[in-house]
């Protein structure tokens, strides 16, 4: 009875330290130099780097856009700008490997928004942020710790608003996921405000035309006056042994918005609200699995006390706001309870 007991416990112990990953604290690497200038010592660091990959003939890796360091081996591990990761050894100078970077085949678009891949910033992986990137995380490209709490390091890459997970174990992306992938703007100050109000006599818009946001992807027709809803959309991932097999999970919650008429309220409706479950298969690679019921995923954060606010990523890094809540992710206009929770 004792002996049972003791196994009861230790089985709760388990599932509460498997599960209790929702946090995620990773190294961030050098900055990328367009958006902060490096200090010299880091400079000599990067060309080092640059030319050890040089050596090897790897021209995606001449201008490295950030570094990490792994403590333990002392490898660096290095984004370029291209693009391209590398696995560097600094103090022999020599580049061990070297991966290009290619979209993830299990990472979508979300076809609820009905924009045209061939102008949209989704296409394909982009080295720069938008501007403004949500949270500013894309101003840290490349970081590197233990996403799952395994044993097992991986590269964290923060690229437009995509984030993707390398393992350099496995030689391949695990796991991405849209962190924004929102096709909105407001009509401001700006110059497609400007063009438009030179075509028509220096009048505004009317407030019937416009919406809350306006689908920035729709922005010639906006010119000439036909105005397009815009769609606001993020994701946030959740780390653990949810379904208590013994084997991570990773769990994504993806949320969409889509405004009304100006002149309409609320601002903001929700017209999806999805849970994907990913189970690792041997080569470590996360597999959406679609047998698994949104509720029973739903049930798993519940029980597990995971609220969207607790999702990653949840703080933002921009100047000024530095691990407040990301505010785009977490507006009370989007008119939905979940995300003040
Ligand atoms: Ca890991
Ligand atoms: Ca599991």
């Amino acid at each position: 009875m004792i002996k049972m007991k003791k196994l009861i416990i230790f089985i709760v112990c388990l599932v509460f330290f498997l599960s209790s990953y929702s946090d995620i604290n990773i190294e961030t690497g050098s900055k990328h130099r367009d958006l902060t200038s490096l200090p010299t010592s880091d400079k000599f660091k990067v060309w080092d780097l640059e030319e050890a990959a040089a050596l090897k003939g790897i021209s995606a890796l001449d201008s490295i856009a950030s570094y990490v360091t792994d403590t333990t081996t002392e490898l660096n591990y290095v984004l370029g700008r291209e693009l391209h990761l590398g696995e560097i050894d600094s103090a022999k100078k020599v580049l061990i490997r070297d991966w290009p970077l290619v979209r993830w085949g299990d990472l979508f678009y979300p076809p609820q928004i009905p924009v045209d891949l061939t102008i949209n910033n989704h296409s394909e992986i982009k080295f720069f942020p938008k501007n403004p990137s949500l949270g500013c995380l894309s101003n840290s490209p490349l970081r590197y710790g233990d996403i799952e709490g395994d044993g097992q390091k991986e590269l964290a890459l923060f690229l437009s608003d995509e984030l993707i997970v390398f393992s350099p174990q496995a030689q391949k992306t695990v796991f991405a996921m849209f962190i924004d992938a929102s096709d909105w703007w407001s009509w401001g100050e700006d110059s497609l405000l400007k063009t438009y109000l030179q075509d028509h006599s220096g009048e505004r818009p009317s407030e019937e035309l416009l919406y809350h946001g306006n689908s920035h992807n729709s922005s010639d027709h906006a010119i000439r006056g036909n105005f397009y809803p815009g769609y606001r959309a993020y994701s946030k991932m959740y780390v653990g042994d949810y379904d208590n097999n013994g084997s991570l999970d990773i769990v994504k919650w993806q949320k969409i918005y889509r405004s009304n008429k100006k002149t309409e309220s609320p601002a903001w409706v929700q017209i999806l609200n999805e849970f994907t479950h990913y189970i690792r298969d041997e080569t470590g690679e996360y597999i959406p699995q679609e047998d698994t019921t949104e509720q029973t995923i739903q049930g798993w954060l519940t029980s597990n006390n995971l609220t969207w606010q607790k999702g990653f990523p949840s703080k933002s890094e921009c100047a000024g706001q530095e691990g407040q809540l990301i505010p785009e992710m977490h507006d009370p206009l989007l008119n939905d309870p979940d995300v003040l929770q």
